[in-house]
């Protein structure tokens, strides 16, 4: 990963002379160099519905991309964003979307219902539209939660606990994986038999 060859920065609406149109395929996404060396803009048009990410690549393969610091939400006009870049490397973008329905700030939304932020994903380098960046049956907010790096593959037979519950079961049940879970079962209301016998 080469994360800190290259960085994202956010720049102002652009007016509508010279701009790409709804019309266009992958929403008219280029990337114009300028007249600095290494500098370009990120330039694509959002579509109102659509929420937007930036994933970037060196090898244009299958696994090997991963998403920018960005999230821009279509408004029916032109999104631009500045890169900058020192890498000789060839570095491919591509924009990600999805057309779910939230209230409030983008980032402070939940897409993949995994229990992180869309920018908290982002900022951990995780996968915000998938609840499972690494593919452990895990979700990331539980991982994270209990201190598990969501980025690598758990061994999810573990049972950390001792109390018979594998890791796995514990993340789909959301308990707590270091808390034996009789510890919860001493709490609850006893069970009374009785005899059917006179
Ligand atoms: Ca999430
Ligand atoms: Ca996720
Ligand atoms: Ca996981
Ligand atoms: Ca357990």
């Amino acid at each position: 990963m080469r994360l800190f060859y290259f960085a994202f920065c956010a720049l102002a609406m652009l007016g509508t002379a010279f701009s790409q149109t709804s019309d266009e395929m992958n929403e008219g996404l280029i990337l114009v160099p300028s007249s600095t060396s290494g500098s370009y803009t990120l330039k694509w048009y959002g579509k109102p519905g659509r929420t937007y990410f930036v994933q970037t690549s060196e090898a244009l393969t299958p696994g090997t991309w991963s998403y920018a610091s960005v999230i821009e939400v279509g408004v029916g006009g032109v999104l631009q964003w500045g890169l900058a870049t020192t890498t000789t490397q060839r570095l491919f973008v591509r924009l990600a979307y999805t057309e779910t329905t939230f209230t409030g700030a983008a980032g402070a939304a939940d897409f993949d219902g995994d229990g992180l932020s869309n920018s908290a994903e982002l900022a951990a380098h995780l996968d915000p539209m998938n609840a499972d960046s690494d593919g452990d049956g895990m979700p990331d907010g539980w991982e994270v939660a209990y201190g598990f790096n969501p980025l690598v593959p758990d061994v999810n037979t573990t049972d950390t606990d001792g109390d018979g519950l594998t890791l796995l079961i514990e993340s789909l049940l959301g308990t707590n994986p270091y808390v034996a879970a009789q510890t919860d079962i001493a709490n609850a209301a006893n069970l009374k038999v009785y005899s059917s016998g006179f």
